[in-house]
């Protein structure tokens, strides 16, 4: 099948994050690849990195289920498996899959170079890409291969540095990365002039790429530019790490992520799947197909959950997994019925609740539990909130010191005498007083000023002016309690 310009067909997946908790949806998306890709008689198949999401043991059921799945692809095809991020994939997590090649192997790349594929074998560059001499000694033992890939798995700076012969090591991964693929890229100019198709596979972030939460990834510590990944040459470029399907074509070149290959996470954007690639030299195409993922639903309210909305939503939830979530503010968490919201959501697969609730922000009263006395406490309360604090002593002795009825007696006395201040009869001042009492006490056990204390200068027999708290003393009523 090499040496013609018709198509080579490559299936290529990334991101299975294969583990305990990923298990059902990996199995059922790689499981469904797998035998999408050898229906369609794809003759490579290409895994990109993360194949597992974390350290498995043995004995765990979902590496069992990997290694059968890749083993299936083995009864009909070559299977490259490419070294992903190192907290999903531990270095060494792939060895074992070079044992369970079937008809065909599995080839794993943990270092930077660069393979053949010859009639269903692997042969690899001694180092960082083939010279000439090795591509001689290759085409005479094996003939064109059928495809050369310039693998770049997950890597470290100083690794990079060495397969590189970058000397500079303060220089940027991706600087290295760009001269190791411009490198690479001479060769396989000499592969294709020999009439061998070119793949690059490699693990990492492109600048300027979309995460799978419809975030644009920018910055300059991402590996890749685009122009550094065309640089190289390669008819494909299969990428893994990002976990949303989206591709870059240039001159009948591709470069392209299959994305994960099912939805591991709420929120993710965009259809799961797999690339089905045709690759031809300056004639390469990506096709995504469609996993059965699963279907999420996700809403999030600013307050407390609408249940008209989610009404209307749950009719179209059945079999789906769904997220609700909402932000409260502390004294409405009870206004949310979570049990309703459950029945509403019955014949969903998942119903995820989460409320993030705002706590009301107290203002500490710094140093008023080392105040022995309530006049103390007081003294320290009125320093601190920038309230007038003669007034507040001169009503609190005289709850210290006199009866309700003396003091109600003693008021109506001075308002005798101070027709002026009548309007305040109004408002009756003897009830809203023992709050401030109250309030004053339980700061004994706990230091937080909570609760809005009644404007007590109404007590003041003069009601004068000066003895209202001024606007800016009044602040922490309204701002600064809850902000
Ligand atoms: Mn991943």
């Amino acid at each position: 099948m090499h040496n013609e310009v018709d198509s080579l067909l490559v299936a290529h997946f990334s991101d299975l994050h294969y583990s305990p908790g990923h298990l059902a949806e990996a199995d059922r998306c790689f499981g469904f690849a797998v035998d999408d890709a050898i229906a369609a008689g794809c003759q490579v198949g290409v895994v990109s990195g993360d194949s597992t999401d974390h350290r498995l043991d043995a004995h765990t059921p979902a590496l069992s289920a990997l290694a059968r799945r890749v083993h299936q692809l083995t009864g009909h095809m070559a299977v490259l498996m490419l070294q992903g991020t190192y907290s999903h994939e531990p270095p060494g997590t792939l060895d074992l899959f070079r044992l369970i090649g079937a008809q065909y192997p599995v080839y794993v790349a943990d270092r930077i170079h660069q393979v053949a594929l010859c009639a269903g074998r692997f042969v690899p560059s001694a180092g960082p890409v083939f010279d000439t001499a090795e591509i001689d000694v290759l085409v005479a033992q094996h003939g064109i291969p059928d495809v050369v890939f310039t693998c770049v798995p997950t890597v470290n700076k100083a690794v990079l540095a060495a397969a590189a012969g970058v000397a500079s090591a303060a220089t940027a991964v991706g600087d290295h990365l760009a001269d190791y693929l411009k490198a690479a890229s001479t060769v396989n100019r000499q592969w294709r002039s020999r009439g061998a198709r070119t793949i690059g596979v490699s693990h990492g972030t492109v600048n300027g790429c979309q995460t799978e939460h419809g975030v644009p990834m920018a910055g300059f510590d991402h590996e890749f530019t685009i122009g550094a990944l065309f640089d190289a040459d390669c008819d494909a470029f299969m990428l893994g790490h990002i976990h949303r399907a989206q591709q870059w074509a240039q001159e009948g070149r591709v470069v392209a992520y299959p994305g994960s290959i099912g939805r591991f996470h709420y929120g993710e954007i965009g259809d799961k799947g797999y690339l089905r690639w045709q690759i031809a030299p300056r004639q390469t195409e990506a096709l995504l197909v469609a996993t059965p993922a699963r279907q999420t639903v996700c809403i999030d309210f600013d307050g407390p959950p609408d249940m008209a909305q989610l009404t209307e939503m749950a009719t179209d939830a059945a079999d789906k997994f769904v997220r609700i979530r909402w932000t409260v503010n502390e004294e409405h968490r009870q206004l949310v019925d979570r049990e309703a919201i459950a029945v509403l959501f019955g014949a969903s697969a998942e119903v995820k609740l989460e409320a993030r609730v705002l706590p009301a922000v107290r203002s500490r009263a710094e140093g008023i539990s080392r105040a022995a006395t309530l006049p103390e406490k007081l003294g320290r309360w009125c320093e601190l909130t920038g309230v007038e604090a003669n007034p507040l002593m001169d009503s609190l002795s005289m709850l210290e010191t006199l009866d309700a009825q003396s003091i109600a007696d003693r008021v109506l006395a001075d308002l005798a005498t101070d027709p002026v201040a009548t309007e305040a009869i109004a408002s009756p001042p003897k009830d809203e007083l023992p709050a401030v009492i109250t309030a004053l006490v339980d700061m004994e056990l706990e230091d937080d000023v909570c609760a809005p204390v009644p404007p007590v200068s109404k007590m003041e027999p003069d009601a004068k002016p000066a003895s209202l708290p001024t606007a800016p003393a009044m602040d922490w009523l309204t701002d600064d309690l809850f902000a």
